[in-house]
């Protein structure tokens, strides 16, 4: 793969150039598929992401309150357990308070190297870090986290890795692709190197149920405007009051399962394909599995991983989990 490295003012990025993937082909794989879906990775254009933003504020979405409430009173743990001079490589760029926090608490960290697939988004969070963050090197890398990709080296050599993956993010894949991005956490953690990960837990549904239909109705808009993004850059014909958000549990995959349901039969032109839908039929966007301890666990050892750490909050809604990668 050719690589390129470019410098902005003291930001160095280290460009893989990761396929993008196409954006029609997918959509229209999903739709005509017998059983329709779309996936969640689309959501996050520019208004999906601000209507995130406005999901982590709800009074119902307890995930995002409650992991940087676990950080902020674990964090002197983490730092000791974690050790001096780490380099830490964030699957995603994150220039959120709980990456922050992490490399304000760390014993003199050498370098965070955030990894993304969208470069532009990358570099704006890099910057906003090497400004707040000036003695610890910025090495932010371009690259499909999903597969395995090249680490830049930072000037100061690191006592030994840490990956970070917060969020629960990992909830979003099915099992068999988050089993292969923990293959790949442990390949980047490196012998020796660990991984702290943020996984939300098995609870009562009903906190799930509300969590993820809130009353103000910002999930249903986050959920829809899949549909508005698709009219937009597919030339589609969605109308969006014909198509409800919903999301249930399912008990015995332990997942949230969101969808957009039909509200009547009909027709709608994506891209120049006619796909129908029947009354109640659904569109699949996004799966949010909740693991329990021993599930995560297992999954985990699966990858090579052995479990150091695991931090909850009093009512056990949230872990954060710190997973040792054996020399
Ligand atoms: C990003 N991810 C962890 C969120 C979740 O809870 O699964 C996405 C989300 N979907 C609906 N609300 C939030």
């Amino acid at each position: 793969m050719s690589t390129k490295e470019t410098s902005d003012t003291d930001v160095r990025l280290l460009d893989l150039h990761p396929p993008m993937g196409d954006f029609s082909e997918d959509v229209l794989r999903g739709l005509t598929a017998s059983e329709k879906s779309l996936s969640p990775k689309y959501f996050y254009d520019l208004r999906g992401s601000r209507l995130f933003d406005r999901i982590t504020e709800l009074p119902e979405y307890y995930p995002t309150r409650t992991e940087l409430a676990i950080m902020e009173s674990v964090m002197p743990d983490i730092a000791e357990q974690v050790g001096p001079e780490v380099s830490v490589i964030e699957f995603g760029s994150g220039s959120g308070l709980k990456t922050r926090r992490l490399l304000a608490g760390l014993k003199d960290p050498v370098s965070y190297v955030p990894v993304e697939i969208s470069c532009e988004h990358l570099m704006a969070a890099a910057r906003l870090i090497a400004a707040e963050f000036p003695h610890i090197e910025i090495l932010p890398v371009c690259a499909d986290f999903t597969r395995p990709f090249e680490l830049p080296d930072p000037e100061r050599m690191p006592l030994r890795n840490l990956v970070y993956f917060p969020g629960s993010t990992i909830g979003n894949f099915s099992r068999d692709e988050a089993l292969q991005l923990l293959r790949v956490m442990h390949n980047e953690a490196r012998p020796g190197g660990v991984l702290l990960i943020g996984v939300d837990l098995r609870k009562d549904p009903e906190i799930l149920r509300r969590a993820y239909n809130d009353d103000a109705g910002v999930t249903a808009e986050f959920n829809l405007n899949l549909l508005r993004r698709i009219n937009r850059e597919l030339e589609a014909d969605f109308d969006l009051d014909h198509f409800t958000h919903k999301a249930i549990w399912n008990e015995s995959e332990s997942r949230v399962e969101m969808r957009l349901i039909s509200g009547k039969d009909q027709s709608v032109m994506v891209s120049g394909t006619s796909i129908s839908f029947r009354a109640g039929e659904s569109i699949l966007t996004e799966y949010s599995h909740k693991y329990d301890e021993a599930a995560f666990g297992d999954m985990s050892a699966e990858a090579g991983f052995e479990v150091r750490s695991v931090w909850k909050d009093p009512d056990k809604l949230f872990s954060i989990q710190l997973l040792n990668r054996p020399v």
